[in-house]
């Protein structure tokens, strides 16, 4: 009986749905960035909680609420971080000084319990020119690929998958995301409504390919996704 019942709880836990939280900065928020365009993509998960944080960096995160929360949540068997930093650390730090703290950060998430998923940052909608980006973000990013490449943790490589939809869609078209684009149009990191549900597909469809374990709880969008595909906006 005591056996019996054991295997039961070991099965149930096993077949528990996973958890996502999502860590970083305002690009990863519900009101400016992709986060709730994200979760709004998904299906059976357990949770998917946004615990981003506005102005943070890999250092100031670990200041916040939204850390102190993420930590009791990873202590939930099979609950994966999603990490994205790059647009303040860029503010403050070198690059070295980045691979540093975020490998320190990154440590601290496994150690409180949570899968990591390393991601790259969401690009500025900044041009020299209709269809060529002007980034600054990407020596930042390469290091966040370094770190995942070091200690064999999962990547989203968002940069690139934001650039190549921006590249195609050009300036003017890229701008209709722009949190204030019905207003001063001058917002070139920050996600309107319209913003969220295309770049929160860009992170689903990555999340799909590259995170087998969440990949059944990703709904598909093929209308959605060749639209990003083709570099246009439906
Ligand atoms: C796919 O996304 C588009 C754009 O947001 C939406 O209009 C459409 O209803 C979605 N289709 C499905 C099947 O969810
Ligand atoms: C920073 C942020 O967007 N936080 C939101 C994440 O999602 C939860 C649940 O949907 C909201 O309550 C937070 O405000």
């Amino acid at each position: 009986m005591l056996f019996r019942l054991t295997l039961l709880q070991f099965v149930t836990a096993a077949l528990a749905a996973p958890s996502v939280i999502l860590l970083g900065d305002s690009t990863v928020t519900d009101g400016a960035g992709w986060g709730a365009g994200f979760c709004s993509d998904t299906n059976g998960l357990a949770k998917c909680q946004n615990l981003s944080s506005s102005g943070k960096t890999s250092v100031t995160f670990q200041g916040t609420t939204e850390w102190s929360t993420a930590q009791t949540a990873c202590k939930t068997a099979n609950t994966y971080a999603t990490i994205q930093f790059g647009h303040n650390d860029q503010k403050v730090m070198t690059v070295d000084e980045f691979k540093t703290n975020l490998v320190s950060f990154t440590n601290k998430v496994i150690a409180a319990g949570c899968t990591p998923v390393l991601m790259t940052s969401l690009a500025r909608r900044n041009f020299n020119s209709e269809y060529v980006p002007n980034d600054i973000l990407g020596p930042y990013s390469a290091k966040t690929i370094e770190i995942a490449q070091e200690k064999g943790l999962l990547l989203l490589p968002l940069l690139a998958d934001s650039l190549k939809y921006i590249t195609k869609l050009g300036r003017t078209q890229s701008y209709r995301f722009n949190l204030d684009y019905d207003t001063t149009n001058v917002d070139r990191t920050h996600l309107n409504d319209l913003g969220h549900v295309y770049f929160g597909r860009i992170v689903a469809d990555e999340v799909k390919s590259i995170v087998p374990a969440l990949s059944s709880y990703i709904v598909a969008n093929a209308t959605l996704s060749g639209a990003i595909a083709n570099g246009v906006i439906l």
